[in-house]
């Protein structure tokens, strides 16, 4: 059976009667050690975001507010999943297509992710990403 596109990583919760504190590090929820880190926000209604690929790219992406549903492709499967809690973080490794859709007007994404940015890594291309994965 081949492995699940969705991998959603448990963010430990460590709040008390102040509030909450969720805490992402290596050895924990963090597979990796984070080089850069991103958030989107302000999506404007309607708008959907990615549409591409990473050649070796690996990121944890975290809703801190708000909701948005990412969509995963491996060249042959797709699966989508809601992002809304600081609970869970979305692990995107590389070879998968995502795309992120239905950000809610309040939606904080937040990306760690393993290398600093790079557009050599990406692929925008459908048809191409799907030739990469077909020949890989
Ligand atoms: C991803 C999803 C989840 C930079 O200059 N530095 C950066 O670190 C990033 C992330 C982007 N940019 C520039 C490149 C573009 O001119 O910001 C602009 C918007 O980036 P992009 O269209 O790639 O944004 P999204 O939301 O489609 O994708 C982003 C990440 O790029 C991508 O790696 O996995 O979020």
């Amino acid at each position: 059976m081949s492995a699940p596109l969705i991998q959603l990583v448990d963010i430990p919760q460590r709040g008390d009667a102040r509030g909450q504190i969720s805490v992402a590090e290596i050895g924990g929820a963090l597979p990796f050690v984070v080089r850069r880190v991103y958030w989107i926000h302000g999506t404007n209604p309607g708008v959907s975001r990615g549409f591409h690929a990473h050649k070796k790219l690996r990121q944890l992406c975290v809703c801190v507010a708000g909701s948005v549903r990412f969509s995963l492709f491996d060249g042959w499967r797709e699966e989508s999943v809601v992002l809304d809690s600081s609970a869970k973080g979305l692990l995107t490794v590389s070879g998968l297509w995502r795309e992120m859709h239905d950000f809610s007007p309040d939606c904080v994404l937040m990306v760690l992710a393993d290398a600093e940015y790079d557009e050599a890594d990406y692929i925008r291309d459908r048809a191409e990403f799907i030739k990469h994965v077909h020949s890989s």
